[in-house]
């Protein structure tokens, strides 16, 4: 089946500074590769995950989960490598905008994945547009809503006199 994004300028607007070789050849990659690059995704989100939604469009060859080069957990992007062109084709076409973790996930064309290019970018370890959001993942506000929850029962256990009560019932 021919491709249906013939026009290279269209495939994608964004431009990787450490592509190492021309504009015409970033082109050429960007129309023939067999990656996809999945941004805005929650750092809770697991590859298990991505491979389930992700293999919707075609077989998988490998998912590289994208990682804060700092602390080494998810930051929010990954890389999906299919075999075929047509597959990942499908990926930009029908999954990207779809809802993953209560996040609409933005799917790219990418040149091709070199090792190196899974770690985050930021000068704070996580990806560099993540140095300019504002908006925030509400899994990240549930779990300081828990923690605060936690550490408030622990604070009120010995105040209220409830840990010398369970001692002594021991
Ligand atoms: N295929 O859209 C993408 C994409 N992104 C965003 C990152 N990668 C992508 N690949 C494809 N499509 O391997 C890849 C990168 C790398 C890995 C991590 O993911 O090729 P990164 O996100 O940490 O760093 O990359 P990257 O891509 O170098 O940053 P970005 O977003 O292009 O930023 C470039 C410049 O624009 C920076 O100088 C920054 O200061 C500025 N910038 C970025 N976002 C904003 C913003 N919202 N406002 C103002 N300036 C901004």
């Amino acid at each position: 089946m021919a491709s249906l994004f013939k026009d290279p300028s269209k495939l994608s607007p964004y431009r990787d500074r450490r592509f190492p070789g021309t504009q015409e050849e970033f082109e050429h990659a960007l129309h023939t590769a067999t990656t996809v690059y999945v941004g805005n995704m929650s750092f809770y989100t697991t590859e298990e995950q991505v491979y389930e939604l992700f293999s919707r469009a075609g077989e998988i060859k490998k998912i590289i989960m994208g990682l804060d080069k700092n602390t080494k957990t998810p930051c929010g992007f990954c890389f999906v490598l299919y075999y075929s062109r047509e597959d990942a084709e499908d990926a930009v076409k029908y999954i990207s905008g779809t809802i993953l973790d209560d996040r609409p996930i933005r799917v790219d064309f990418d040149w091709g994945f070199q090792d190196g290019r899974q770690w985050g970018r930021g000068r704070s370890g996580g990806q560099v547009r993540d140095e300019y959001r504002t908006d925030y993942d509400p899994d990240i506000l549930l779990n300081i809503g828990r923690s605060s929850y936690i550490l408030t029962f622990l604070v009120l256990i010995p105040l209220l006199g409830g840990y010398g009560k369970l001692v002594q019932k021991e």
